[in-house]
């Protein structure tokens, strides 16, 4: 990621090529890094992890399987890993994997607060039903025009704000991130207005793709990956699938979201996946699938459309990008 001057801090498509992994990881892969990429080297049947220094350990999870899958051929668990984009960790895509050790997501709490029946703090076991688990494979599709195949783990959104009772009048759901210097080296860089924060209408929120991940790859979510629990909201670009989730807020008026803050022309509140609404400075026509060379059309919705088109019935897509 280049930083050249305030304005340009945002994401980049320049960034695909992950040369911040090389240098930060060149002990693990020495002079493989100089002639394939990261693509390459997952292909070549690296470890998965292999990069990941101080990782602590991920226990397994126990899930069943769930019919969510794309058939897709699976992006290689050490691209999911080292790969991220995370700015409280820094903006390159190998500073999460690098620093976000730093992170201590046992125990961790939630506050739920606003339009709800039980508003508290809430510890994460009591928010989210370890014993009903389930894998999905979602495609998760980036701004920067790339995109993975992930299998995550985790339950549906509707479970958790079933727990909490969702009040009649609430419209809207925002997200927060923690946001704690201790924890989080990038947040003492003003690069986005901390803690970072996002937003879904309720009926996005309660549609049956919208799901909190609490791991992937079978295992516990690495810290990089926004351990504990993050949103995955499939067909909507990656910003929006919020990591470390320290609160969620019910309410009736639309909340600010941090990419929104930053930059209003550019990132809309739907943020829907649309290869026909072209981001300001890049395309949003094709995307690389990460481990593929050569680039892929990006389809509608992130081709979730049968499932949330609905949603947007009537709205013009490009006034509501
Ligand atoms: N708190 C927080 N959440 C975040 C981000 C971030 O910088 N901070 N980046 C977002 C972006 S731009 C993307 S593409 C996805 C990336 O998720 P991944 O690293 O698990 O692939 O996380 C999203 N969630
Ligand atoms: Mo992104």
């Amino acid at each position: 990621m280049l930083i050249k001057n305030k304005k340009s801090w945002h994401e980049s498509e320049n960034a695909v090529t992950p040369e911040g992994l090389y240098q930060t990881r060149r002990t693990f892969i020495k002079g493989a890094a100089g002639i394939v990429g990261l693509a390459g080297l997952a292909g070549a049947g690296v470890a998965s992890g292999a990069f990941a220094a101080n990782q602590r350990v991920l226990n397994k999870l126990d899930h069943t399987k769930s019919g969510f899958d794309p058939r897709e051929a699976l992006t290689p668990e050490a691209a999911v890993t080292n790969y991220n984009n995370y700015y409280e960790y820094g903006t390159d895509k190998a500073d999460p994997a690098a620093n976000a050790w730093r992170l201590q997501p046992k125990p961790w709490s939630v506050s739920v607060d606003g339009m709800v029946d039980k508003p508290a703090t809430y510890a994460f076991e009591d928010l989210v039903d370890m014993q009903s688990l389930e894998e999905r494979i979602y495609r998760l599709r980036c701004v920067e025009a790339w995109s993975m195949v992930i299998p995550w783990i985790g339950v549906p959104l509707s479970a958790i704000l079933a727990k909490v009772g969702v009040q009649g009048g609430a419209k809207y759901v925002g997200f927060e991130t923690l946001a704690d210097p201790k924890q989080m080296p990038g947040v003492r860089r003003r690069v986005l207005d901390w803690p970072y924060v996002e937003g879904l209408t309720l009926a996005e929120a309660m549609n049956p793709l919208t799901f909190v991940a609490v791991g992937l790859y079978g295992k516990e979510l690495p810290n990089q990956n926004g351990a504990p629990l993050r949103l995955i909201v499939p067909w909507k670009y990656g910003y929006k699938s919020i990591k470390s989730i320290v609160r969620i807020t019910l309410g009736d008026k639309q909340p600010e979201t941090s990419w929104g803050r930053s930059a209003p022309s550019e990132y809309g509140f739907y943020s829907n996946v649309n290869p026909l609404v072209e981001h300001p400075r890049w395309s949003q026509a094709r995307e690389r699938r990460i481990g593929e060379f050569g680039r892929r059309k990006t389809l509608m919705f992130n081709g979730y459309g049968e499932q949330v088109a609905h949603l947007y019935a009537g709205m013009d897509l490009r006034e509501n990008h």
